[in-house]
């Protein structure tokens, strides 16, 4: 029934999915050849195969497609969204074959080579009535219609295919359809809706089926179909916590999307768009729960279920999520938010100081904190946020979770209230490590028992979990008094083991063999993730930057999956040997390349030495070049000084040159003036003495005159 209507809905991917390769068009061909019962549809799948196989020879082949640069046409992986290069087979980040079998086997087919599509589907009915020890599980191929509009350069990791991959993991594995009860789904009521959301929140979403898209914030997107699949997500959870409650089923898995923790009393943020899980609550004590507790595994905090039972000592809310001092989103979820107006203690937040947290630690917290206040709570109906984005290999919660964690955790919950317990899908992004966590927490509710043979409940925690679990612990412990004890002891073991750690040498991780003088790194508080390659999503666009760093890296690395490597049965251990070989591997690469840039830092800091000296003495003739240029300049200047001053008494020496000339003129002019005048004074001379000769004359004749008629008288006068 299931393969079939998602057959249907195929057929919407393929012609949105139009340009996206030939890639996902051979997925979906597998998918639609389903049946892998039939023998005719395995032996035209191999016909198929051997055709793609020899197209290059084949003549009949379009010149068209011949030229085409099939090579350089990049490729999302369908595991993990990641942008590969078109001429790489296995994606950088997680090793996924391009053409991953994940959507028809989920986490069963093998991640390193092309799906065969010869794995079985285990035939097994008598699911299709409920009973008092079934399991339910709530699923609508609907909700697969909700997607983001293709405009965007990366796909929304908040994508259809979460629902088809972890569904292809339980038919694989015969859990369903077969071994549970499949949950009729419908669209919620606005009335029920309301229960949690404001008549404008429930509005806002209805909205958004008139448009084809459209944004809540700019990670939370919404088509057609959303408010759709946003009505049937919930209304699957309320089924099925009335269903659970009531007892007509043991427990039930809630396979929907979009998830709904993030979304408050009226708000759509965070991918999600109605609270499932909050509604779900509410259905559960409308039929007659009293108190119900939400826990919350979803890597994020659950801002929006908090906000709706922040106040209600009836639902109580724990959640364990990466919060880094509140830098991780959304940023709500300290230790110290308790409940408000009376409420205080119901509300319970575990929240880590760093990524790479782990099964161990997660069971720590379990022990230590969420069963002993769940316990003293004694809840009548337990609902799980579970979103698997904590889980090893999702690329935003770089978290380290693995399945055999996640059962255990089921199961540690499932002894709280009689196994009255639903279990609610949020978010994950990694198919492959959603598929693996749901299946293995569908066989817990089942009744398979946990894999208890992993060390993981006794093993000791990481000590940043240790110190967030303790700080939680004391300052829950006012309102959970029992907690007292347990804190008080496991606070001396803390301090002694504290003592212990700083006498002990420093654990360092070994760097390389090249690397000569390569500061040690210490390994403190945190353990190190191996996908913790700091792949936050903020929603703004930020995804494709880290992703397309981490993509950087494994470029780096130059991580190439063995081709000779064996493709063994995909069985989950050997899945995590694989992960495991190919983290070995990295750790390798990274090994390799460390020694590289160390070489590569060393000769550049010789280099880089013998530039500076370059450089000092280019410097220092520099200096010189600029003393002489002001000695020229002042010469220059000087120079021009002294042309001036010549230029000066140049016109001077002409001036007194024509002044010399006019004085030579001038005394010309006065000797001429002299000449003339003395001559002119020789002729007056001349004629005075003439005149005076004549004048002489006279007188001595007018003397003798005058004496011959005197000389009597005059002789003694004389
Ligand atoms: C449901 C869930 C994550 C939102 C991250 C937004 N939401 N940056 O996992
Ligand atoms: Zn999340």
């Amino acid at each position: 029934m299931v393969v079939e209507s998602l057959e249907s809905s195929c057929e919407v991917s393929k012609r949105k999915h139009g340009d996206g390769g030939d890639g996902i068009r051979i997925l979906l061909d597998e998918f639609s050849n389903g049946d892998v019962n039939s023998v005719s549809s395995v032996s035209s799948k191999r016909a198929k195969v051997s055709r793609e196989m020899t197209f290059q020879e084949d003549s009949d082949w379009e010149p068209m497609q011949q030229t085409k640069p099939v090579e350089s046409v990049k490729w999302f992986c369908v595991n993990c969204t990641m942008p590969n290069p078109g001429d790489m087979v296995h994606c950088y980040m997680c090793g996924e074959h391009k053409e991953s079998g994940i959507l028809s086997h989920g986490c069963f087919a093998s991640p390193f080579c092309k799906d065969n599509g010869l794995t079985q589907v285990e035939e097994k009915r008598g699911g299709s009535s409920p009973s008092t020890s079934s399991t339910a599980v709530g699923f609508d191929e609907r909700m697969w219609l909700h997607s983001e509009f293709e405009v965007k350069e990366l796909p929304h990791v908040e994508r259809p295919d979460r629902l088809p991959a972890i569904a292809a993991s339980l038919a694989t594995a015969g859990v369903f359809p077969g071994r549970c009860f499949p949950i009729h789904a419908r669209e919620i009521t606005k009335q029920e809706l309301q229960m949690v959301h404001t008549s404008e929140h429930v509005d806002a979403v209805d909205t958004t089926s008139q448009l084809q898209h459209s944004y809540f914030t700019s990670d939370t997107y919404a088509n057609e179909y959303s408010a759709r699949a946003a009505r049937l997500a919930a209304g699957l959870c309320a089924d099925l916590a009335k269903e659970i409650f009531s007892g007509r089923v043991k427990n039930g898995f809630a396979l929907v999307r979009p998830p709904g923790h993030h979304a408050g009393i009226k708000d759509a943020m965070g991918f999600c768009l109605h609270n499932n899980a909050a509604v779900a609550a509410l259905v559960a004590q409308a039929a007659g729960a009293r108190k119900v507790l939400i826990v919350d595994w979803d890597v994020h905090h659950g801002n929006g279920t908090q906000e709706i039972f922040e106040k209600n000592r009836s639902v109580m809310y724990i959640s364990l999520h990466r919060h880094e001092g509140g830098k991780f989103y959304p940023g709500t979820g300290a230790a110290n938010e308790v409940g408000t107006y009376g409420a205080e203690g119901y509300c319970v937040n575990v929240p880590w100081s760093c990524s790479g947290v782990g099964d161990r630690d997660y069971i720590y917290a379990f022990q230590h904190v969420v069963l002993p206040i769940a316990s003293a709570f004694s809840p009548d109906f337990v609902i799980v946020s579970a979103g698997f984005d904590a889980a090893k290999g999702d690329p935003l919660g770089c978290c380290k979770v693995t399945p055999a964690g996640y059962s255990r955790m089921t199961q540690m919950l499932g002894d709280l209230c009689g196994g009255k317990m639903l279990v609610i899908l949020e978010g994950g992004y990694n198919l492959r490590s959603i598929s693996s966590s749901a299946t293995a927490v569908i066989k817990v509710l089942m009744g398979e028992n946990a894999e208890n043979d992993l060390p993981i409940a006794t093993a000791p925690p990481s000590r940043a979990c240790l110190r967030t679990v303790l700080d939680v612990m004391n300052i829950q412990m006012k309102f959970w008094p029992s907690l007292a004890t347990s804190y008080s002891k496991l606070l001396s073991e803390w301090e002694a083991s504290r003592l212990e750690k700083r006498a002990e040498p420093r654990r360092e991780a070994v760097v390389t063999q090249g690397a000569v003088d390569a500061e040690a790194v210490v390994v403190d508080e945190a353990p190190p993730s191996e996908f913790a390659f700091n792949f936050s999503y903020s929603g703004d666009g930020s995804l494709l930057d880290d992703k397309e760093a981490c993509g950087e890296l494994f470029r780096l690395f130059r991580l190439e999956p063995d081709p000779s490597r064996d493709l063994s049965p995909p069985d989950e251990t050997n899945l995590y040997n694989e992960y495991a070989l190919s983290v070995a591997r990295s750790i390798a690469s990274v090994n390799a390349m460390v020694a590289e840039y160390e070489n590569a830092l060393r000769t550049a800091r010789a280099d880089l030495e013998e530039q500076k000296k370059e450089l000092e003495e280019m410097a220092s003739l520099r200096r010189e070049l600029e003393e002489e240029r002001a000695k020229v300049r002042a010469m220059h200047l000087e120079k021009k000084r002294m042309k001036k001053e010549a230029k000066v008494l140049k016109s001077e020496v002409k001036r007194l040159r024509k002044s010399r000339t006019d004085c030579v003129a001038r005394e010309k002019m006065y000797n001429e003036l002299v000449a003339k005048s003395a001559s002119c004074f020789e002729k007056m001379r001349k004629s005075i003495v003439l005149e005076l000769n004549q004048v002489s004359g006279i007188l001595s004749a007018d003397r003798a005159t005058l004496a011959d008629s005197d000389d009597d008288d005059d002789e003694h006068e004389i």
